[in-house]
């Protein structure tokens, strides 16, 4: 079955028990037993709740993939991949990334003795250049948060490949309607679903999507044992989000290509991010490896922060927020949100400037989204 009907339907047969055609928020932390370690498949809530089943199920579906894991958060899930690792084990993750993920590894697992390095996501040598003999992991989001950057996944993953290493792809960005990084060589798939998946801003929480049984099995041990599991009200807002995954990503990419196009005209702005723009340098090898270019774009101001001040205090309908891939427009800045975990000099070094400005596009009607812009750009 092709996506939208998988959307619907993966992981959402009618309830058995009363043929409800939405899975049920299975609101229950427990279930009984008929004799010791005799059930319907179902013990305690943080191993295993048949709404978190659902959205498991589901989620793999999405990225054509044998097996899915809810996690409580985007994080979570990242902090389940990272900890599949032992100390002296080396991490290579691409340099431009949520800044979270590079708090996670600069300020948590290298404590723990996770060997950590960086590659330059514009040069696919810096990656084989980084491998040492105990490259266990290469880490890689495309397009990247928050420069928009694209990485080669096919050749990340062969580099990783010759060194038994695997390779991970954040997909936050694309989603997977418009990207699918297993069929081209990932290893495992990692989202925050708090973004495109769910869709609405209103839940908080991450996936994990593998093909091979052992790391699976290994993810799955790690969930319980750790337990950052989502409840079950978050999982059915997941699955609620995904119905409408595909009609919501090709109308955030409309309106991506159109206020992106607009913007890489205007007189106030430097450069904009964006990899449906034909001008780009992502632009071929984002039309290779994914479906659409998503809802995503950057651009610098000219003027710095006081412009982006400006800017923000004038602007109607964005609103100045951290997250993205909701129905509704969000403005954010890099360097003071997001990527303020990340110290001035090495946000700087990455092109992480004070006059870059992100946006998450809504669905919202794109000529009410351009005339906003355009009012508040007039007042910088
Ligand atoms: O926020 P959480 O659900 O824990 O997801 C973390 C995360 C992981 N990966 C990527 C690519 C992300 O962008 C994020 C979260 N990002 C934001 C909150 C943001 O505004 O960029």
């Amino acid at each position: 079955m092709r996506f939208e009907t998988r959307a619907i339907h993966d992981g959402q047969n009618p309830d058995q028990a009363t043929g409800a055609v939405v899975v049920p928020v299975y609101q229950s932390s427990t279930y009984q037993q008929q004799a010791v370690g005799q059930h319907k498949g179902y013990e305690y809530s943080r191993t295993g709740n048949p709404t978190r089943q659902a959205l498991e199920v589901a989620l793999a579906s999405l990225e054509e993939a044998k097996f899915g894991l809810a996690f409580a958060s985007g994080v979570a899930a990242t902090t389940a991949v990272f900890s599949l690792f032992k100390k002296g084990d080396h991490i290579i993750a691409g340099d431009d990334m949520y800044g979270g993920t590079y708090r996670l590894l600069e300020q948590v697992f290298k404590k723990w003795g996770l060997g950590v390095s960086y590659a330059d996501v514009d040069k696919l040598q810096s990656f084989e250049k980084a491998v040492t003999n105990k490259t266990k992991l290469i880490w890689i989001e495309t397009p990247t948060n928050p420069l928009l950057k694209i990485i080669n996944i096919e050749k990340v993953a062969k580099i990783a490949h010759k060194k038994n290493a695997l390779l991970v792809v954040d997909n936050t960005f694309a989603s997977p309607y418009f990207q699918k990084p297993l069929p081209l060589g990932a290893d495992i798939v990692v989202h925050s679903t708090t973004k495109y998946i769910a869709g609405h801003s209103d839940i908080i929480g991450g996936a994990i999507v593998v093909n091979d049984e052992k790391l699976y099995n290994d993810l799955k041990f790690y969930q319980n044992s750790a337990g950052a599991v989502p409840g079950p009200w978050d999982c059915w807002l997941a699955l609620r989000g995904i119905k409408t995954l595909a009609v919501r990503m090709r109308a955030h990419e409309e309106n991506a290509i159109y206020l992106a196009g607009y913007l890489s005209k205007h007189a106030k702005v430097s450069n904009v991010y964006y990899p449906g723009l034909k001008s780009g340098k992502n632009y071929a090898l984002a039309r290779e490896q994914m479906k659409g270019f998503s809802g995503m774009f950057s651009f610098e101001l000219k003027g710095g922060r006081a412009a982006v001040r400006r800017l923000f205090a004038n602007l109607k309908i964005f609103s100045l927020a951290e997250s993205l891939g909701g129905v509704e427009s969000l403005i954010s800045y890099p360097a003071g949100m997001t990527h303020a975990s990340m110290p001035e000099e090495e946000r700087l070094k990455r092109g992480i400037t004070d006059s870059l400005v992100r946006v998450s596009v809504g669905i919202e009607n794109r000529i009410d989204l351009k005339q906003a812009l355009a009012a508040a750009l007039a007042l910088v």
